[in-house]
């Protein structure tokens, strides 16, 4: 299941969480190959990422080398310690650390995973005549997560202080998706201050344009 690259290949999509990864990949100056492919919503795309990725998700990374990275919180997070000159992410000594992995877990385990039911609710069980049912408790619970987070959190300038990591890439994005950034501005006020500053900052501005254009 390797295969050797000369670069990092990722399989992405518009809209998708590897949009936070291409952020991460361009603020660290990284080139990249895009395979791209919406895998919720195309067969063959789930197809392409299978070889690689027999979750047949994305983002999936491949490295140099062959090595393939899957889980997008894991993705950044190895991103950011691998460039520790960007500092993208606190360093394992630093007091912010904790709660960096923190929060980036939580925000693929409580938030993200539950986004996996919606694209078809019998994959949990659920008849499909459920679907509006269960596509509205999943942003119902969505909404609650993003609430709790933002009660815990004190963010400065970016989400845990005065510099910018990946856990403001990956809020950013997945911040995005349903219950969608009106919900998550209301339900979260005090992480959508710096959301919008994220969705500003001119070096990712006209990617979050390109990847997200209905936002
Ligand atoms: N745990 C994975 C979840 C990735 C995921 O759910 N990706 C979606 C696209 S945003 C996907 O590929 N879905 C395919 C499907 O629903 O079958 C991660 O954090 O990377």
């Amino acid at each position: 299941m390797t295969c050797q690259t000369a670069t990092l290949t990722l399989y992405g999509a518009a809209a998708s969480g590897s949009v936070a990864v291409e952020a991460a990949l361009v603020l660290l100056g990284l080139p990249y190959r895009l395979i791209e492919g919406a895998t919720w919503a195309e067969a063959s795309a789930r197809d392409r990422v299978a070889a690689s990725n027999p979750m047949r998700q994305i983002p999936t990374l491949l490295l140099p080398g062959g090595e393939v990275m899957t889980e997008s919180a894991a993705i950044l997070i190895y991103l950011a310690d691998l460039h520790p000159e960007a500092r993208l992410a606190p360093a394992a000594d630093d007091p912010r650390r904790g709660q960096f992995l923190r929060w980036m877990l939580y925000v693929s385990s409580a938030i993200y995973a539950l986004h996996w039911i919606k694209p078809d609710v019998t994959r949990i069980g659920a008849p499909e005549g459920a679907r509006a049912a269960v596509v509205d408790a999943v942003h119902e619970r969505i909404a609650f997560c993003w609430a709790n987070m933002d009660v815990q959190l004190t963010p400065g300038r970016w989400l845990l202080g005065n510099e910018l990591t990946v856990l403001d890439l990956y809020v950013a994005t997945v911040s995005r998706f349903g219950p969608w950034r009106a919900r998550f501005c209301e339900v979260a006020p005090r992480m959508a201050e710096v959301i919008h500053r994220i969705d500003a900052e001119p070096r990712l501005a006209a990617l979050w344009r390109e990847r997200f254009p209905e936002a």
